[in-house]
């Protein structure tokens, strides 16, 4: 282990850094400079231990996982591996030493936002627990020069600025032009037929290089370091020099910034698909260049591709590289003249698919006539894949069954990426238990009936190191005291030891105080933000997550807006105060999204401004929610919001963060919620609202939410209220409308209506409770306690026993 660097040598290591890179002296460092001479010691550490796995791997001939992903959400990563590493307290000290702030030099360093939300924090979780656990795997996505945008409020409104994270964050980056691919876009197909087989040649192709860019991952307390590939692109022709001899310049670099567009921005939206050009070329080039690059180690190593199976295993994660089907069959039947079936084999028996939403407008369907322009020789593979696929199909249901048309990979000119995964992929799985069994009954009914085995469910989890010990330091002291060390650290079950103490005053009484300690640090960072002033005597109820009308912020404003009637209507109104905090980014094309941000921001204003509401009531808008703010807020957060409607969230895994910090939550029986109940049963969280059976039974019958608005007196009120508008001059008509008529669309799609009462009588239960501290600390404190489950360790065993096959540590 690296544990072996003292403060003095890791001064000396920073000093040279900051020398030879910056030409600096301590002295005439900034931050910034700091903050990557930092990095680059860290990563020289990693990179040296990155060449000894991948020499043990080789050697041991180990079956190796590649975990795709269009998005991984890293975040901040210096403090990170540098804890895992066990090197976290001698480069404070070493900071310290020359003159800096270690909490200021990790302040300084940008989040890597290479992803929109669950889908992209899943993949950054999974990678450093397929690293403790000493798995061989490597990450694959994009190097976004552009993350996901930087939120500005301006006027109650979303703004998006762009986000540089390249500035610093390619600190963390080591190129490998050595290992660079070329991906072929366009062009057209000559078939060349010898016999039975064809050898098609690609003509007329444009190239684009891919460059890897390759991020180390360090696990905790081992040696053992995967990478996350990042592949950029560059144009193989720097300018056309002829053009710009003639004078035209702007030709002469079109070509170039044609080919690095497709690295340029991360798509911002999110469970929301839309098919554009650019995203499938992002969703070709990274996994053709993730592909190749795979089977040419592969090659090199065994000198056939006839083992891919044995010693390879690709995760999906969700349709978005769906591609590497039809890039590995090409590459198998092209390049390394296989006959189809055994093609096929290879292929089948390597590729894993993870389905992350049932909502189905995030359900990828490419128009044929994109795609076959696009990719023609892709296009060729898949119609013969779907033309197979067909057949077999109506041998086991019948010509002109539903179900043929309903499981089909080609329709109506269109190309439906979930169909292909699920025909050639070895498994299927959703992230939580209920989320799994709709997958089987409802989205994928007809394939689980024609291959049940093939579906499986890998409940979400979280890099507890990060997400605990990390971030809420005092709570990590605290478990540790009470479990008898940091035995936690790697198994997480343990935590399961804190419960012996939920009846210790003296514990709940700690617990309740590191609560009030994580509160006013919150409170202070805020302040120094934004000026606002919070109020930490009350209680800190939050709503974290990407705005979407299924996540329901909007449900939580209405009680909000209740609440602040009642209150004005009553000044004695028994009431346990609040301060409720949202932090949400909406994707930028998502009308009704922004106006919801514009309506959490025209409530808190003018609750701030009414003086009724002074130290009872109030409502603050987070501007720009992100990793690193996410860390900052969960150690402080009492309770946590998870009211998507039922059967609609996947799983969640904020909801898991907040469990692991102490917050109780208040939520529906959906996604992960379900197990997070289970674990802690009835009496230890909140919950309300119709189930999943119940909303598909409800809107099988017919749901009215005019119904339910004409017969609550409350939802009245907070209708008339939101037509009205605000003392800010905004009025919201046009939400009320997609409440109550629908507007054009079903009224009240994500049944807010329907949910009010119970969601307002589970708030009032919250209230009773908070106000005995120590049941409420003891409630806390269990929470803790049953959330080992929810580990991204205990995932990731679950996917290399059920799935990859693949041996791990513990
Ligand atoms: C094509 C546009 C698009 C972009 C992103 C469609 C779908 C997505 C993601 C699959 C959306 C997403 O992030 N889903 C979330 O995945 C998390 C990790 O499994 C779950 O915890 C969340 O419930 C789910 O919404």
């Amino acid at each position: 282990m690296a544990d072996s660097f003292r403060k003095d040598q890791m001064a000396q290591m920073i000093l040279a850094k900051l020398r030879r890179n910056f030409g600096r002296t301590a002295e005439q460092a900034t931050n910034a400079h700091m903050f990557q001479a930092c990095a680059l010691v860290v990563r020289d550490i990693m990179s040296a231990n990155n060449i000894a796995t991948e020499k043990l791997v080789q050697l041991g001939q180990q079956r190796q996982v590649h975990y795709l992903s269009m998005e991984f959400l890293m975040g901040r990563s210096l403090e990170k591996n540098a804890f895992n590493l066990g090197v976290l307290e001698p480069m404070k000290e070493a900071i310290k030493f020359l003159g800096f702030d270690p909490g200021e030099i990790f302040e300084s360093e940008p989040d890597a936002g290479l992803g929109n939300g669950g889908l992209g924090r899943l993949a950054a979780c999974y990678l450093e627990a397929m690293t403790t656990l000493e798995i061989p795997a490597t990450g694959y996505s994009i190097c976004y020069e552009l993350g996901i945008f930087k939120q500005k409020i301006v006027d109650g409104q979303q703004v998006e600025l762009a986000d540089n994270w390249l500035d610093l964050g390619d600190s963390w980056l080591i190129t490998r032009t050595d290992e660079t691919e070329e991906v072929k876009f366009g062009g057209r197909i000559i078939d060349h037929w010898e016999g039975n087989i064809n050898h098609p040649e690609h003509v007329e192709y444009t190239s684009v290089l891919a460059v890897p860019r390759d991020m180390p991952v360090a696990g905790y307390n081992t040696d053992h370091t995967n990478v996350l590939r990042l592949w950029d692109a560059k144009s193989p022709t720097p300018v056309d020099m002829s053009l710009y001899s003639s004078g035209d310049y702007l030709k002469a670099v079109e070509r170039q910034a044609m080919a690095e567009v497709i690295a340029k921005v991360l798509y911002p939206d999110d469970n929301h698909y839309e098919g554009k050009s650019l995203r499938l070329r992002q969703q070709y080039f990274f996994v053709s260049a993730t592909v190749q690059s795979i089977m040419r180690k592969h090659r090199a190593q065994y000198g056939t591709l006839r083992n891919f199976h044995e010693k390879h295993v690709i995760q999906i994660n969700d349709t978005h590289p769906t591609l590497v089907i039809p890039e590995m069959m090409r590459i198998l039947l092209d390049e390394e003249s296989y006959e189809w079936d055994e093609a096929w084999e290879i292929v089948t028996k390597t590729v894993a698919y993870t389905n992350h939403t049932v909502l189905a407008e995030a359900l990828e369907r490419w128009p044929q006539q994109l795609f076959e322009s696009l990719l023609p020789r892709i296009w060729g593979i898949v119609c013969e894949i779907a033309r197979r696929y067909q057949i077999e199909l109506e041998r086991h249901f019948g010509q002109g069954d539903g179900r043929v048309a309903r499981m089909a990979i080609i329709w109506d000119n269109e190309v439906r990426m979930a169909n292909l995964c699920i025909c050639a992929c070895f498994a299927v799985n959703g992230v939580s238990a209920l989320h799994s069994e709709i997958l089987k009954h409802d989205v994928f009914a007809d394939a689980y009936r024609l291959d049940p085995g093939k579906f499986k469910n890998v409940t979400n989890g979280i890099d507890h190191r990060r997400w605990l010990s990390e971030i809420n330091p005092k709570l990590d002291s605290l478990i540790r005291d009470c479990t008898g060390g940091d035995d936690y650290l790697l198994q997480a079950y343990k935590l399961k030891e804190l419960e012996k103490h939920a009846d210790d005053a003296a514990v709940l009484e700690r617990l309740g105080q590191i609560k009030r300690d994580n509160k006013l640090r919150f409170a202070d960072y805020v302040k120094s933000e934004s000026g606002i002033l919070l109020n930490t005597d009350a209680l800190f109820d939050v709503q974290v997550k990407r705005l979407h009308e299924y996540k329901r912020q909007l449900l939580n404003v209405l009680h909000i807006i209740y609440l602040y009637q009642h209150m004005k209507e009553d000044p004695h109104f028994d009431f346990q105060p609040r301060t409720f905090l949202f932090g949400a980014k909406a994707a930028p094309g998502y009308y009704v999204a922004k106006r919801i941000i514009r309506l959490i921001n025209s409530v808190a204003d003018m609750i701030a401004k009414d003086p009724v509401c002074k130290d009872r009531l109030q409502v603050t808008f987070l501007e720009n929610y992100r990793v690193s703010l996410a860390e900052k807020l969960m150690p402080a957060s009492e309770l946590s919001e998870q009211i998507s409607t039922a059967g609609k969230e996947a799983s969640g895994t904020g909801n898991m963060k907040f469990m692991m910090n102490g917050a109780l939550t208040i939520g529906t029986l959906d996604g992960a919620n379900v197990e997070m109940h289970d674990q802690v049963g009835d009496n230890n969280i909140f919950i309300f609202g119709l189930t999943a059976q119940e909303v598909s039974d409800l809107k099988a019958k017919g749901y009215h939410a005019y119904d339910y608005y004409m017969n609550n007196p409350d939802l009245k009120w907070i209708m008339k209220f939101l037509n009205d508008g605000f003392p800010d001059g905004e009025s919201y008509g046009d939400l009320t409308r997609r409440l109550i008529s629908g507007d054009g669309c079903p009224a009240d799609e994500y049944l807010l209506l329907a949910d009010f009462e119970s969601y307002k009588a589970a708030h009032e239960r919250v209230g009773k409770v908070y106000r005995d501290p120590k049941q409420w600390n003891r409630m806390s404190l269990i929470n803790i306690a049953r959330s080992g489950i929810f580990a991204a360790d205990r995932s990731i065993c679950d996917y290399a026993e059920t799935i990859w096959d693949v041996p791990h540590r513990g």
